[in-house]
């Protein structure tokens, strides 16, 4: 299998947890931001990444959007499984996933990328890092008022998280599942900015706990 990814999107990582719980072989391809669309586009009709091809026969060729990544996963090799064997848990489980895709994501992608223009900006100083900083803002909207909305996002989202986590090692139900990976993954790229650090160390540990279950390097901040 192939992974078309750009090495520093959360949501790549998402799908690279997956492939590693299940411990699948697979490539990775690493997409020049910018360009990326001309090789995306005729092949799942959307410009984002992670896509990953099967390369097997009777398999669909491209699979684009991480959730999709996790279905053909578990049909691929349901086990170890990242469904639950509970309907109603499991049910709980892909709408946590799709809150942590659609809300906590990209609220983390706004933090990030603010945090990254301005107090994080000697990570990578450098000419074309920064550029790309602000092709992301620009993509985005990432502004002054719209960060604040997504750090109050964060902030809700967090309690949520936390309150789960000291139940139970794990989001729903008795075993790791959908909402875990998307969780471990999609909050990241919190860990580089200190603020995150010292107020949710929670969190961090449950992010590392994870990365090892699934045998991925960890994320910037945590290594
Ligand atoms: N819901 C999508 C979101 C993926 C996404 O937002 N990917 C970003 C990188 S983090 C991307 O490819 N952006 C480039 C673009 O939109 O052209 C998923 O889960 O796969």
């Amino acid at each position: 299998m192939l992974l078309l990814q750009f090495s520093t999107s959360h949501y790549c990582r998402k799908a690279r947890l997956a492939l590693g719980y299940k411990q699948i072989d697979y490539d990775v391809q690493n997409l020049t931001p910018g360009i990326h669309t001309l090789k995306l586009k005729p092949l799942t009709g959307l410009t984002t990444v992670p896509v990953l091809l099967p390369q097997l026969k009777q398999q669909p060729s491209a699979i684009g959007d991480s959730t999709e990544i996790f279905k053909f996963l578990e049909t691929y090799q349901p086990s170890p499984p990242l469904l639950l064997p509970d309907v109603k848990q499991q049910n709980e489980a892909w709408m946590l996933e799709d809150w942590l895709d659609e809300s906590m994501g990209t609220a983390t992608r706004f933090v990030y990328y603010d945090f990254r223009a301005k107090e994080g900006k000697q990570i990578d100083p450098s000419l074309f890092s920064q550029l790309v900083i602000q092709v992301v803002r620009r993509q985005y909207g990432i502004n002054t008022a719209a960060v604040h909305l997504a750090a109050q996002r964060l902030q809700r989202g967090l309690e949520v998280l936390r309150y789960r986590w000291s139940e139970s090692a794990y989001l729903v139900g008795e075993s790791l599942s959908v909402a875990d990976l998307a969780a471990a993954a999609l909050l990241s790229p919190l860990a580089l900015i200190p603020q995150y650090r010292q107020e949710y160390p929670w969190l961090f540990e449950r992010i590392v706990q994870i990365h090892h279950l699934c045998g991925e390097p960890l994320p910037p901040g945590l290594r």
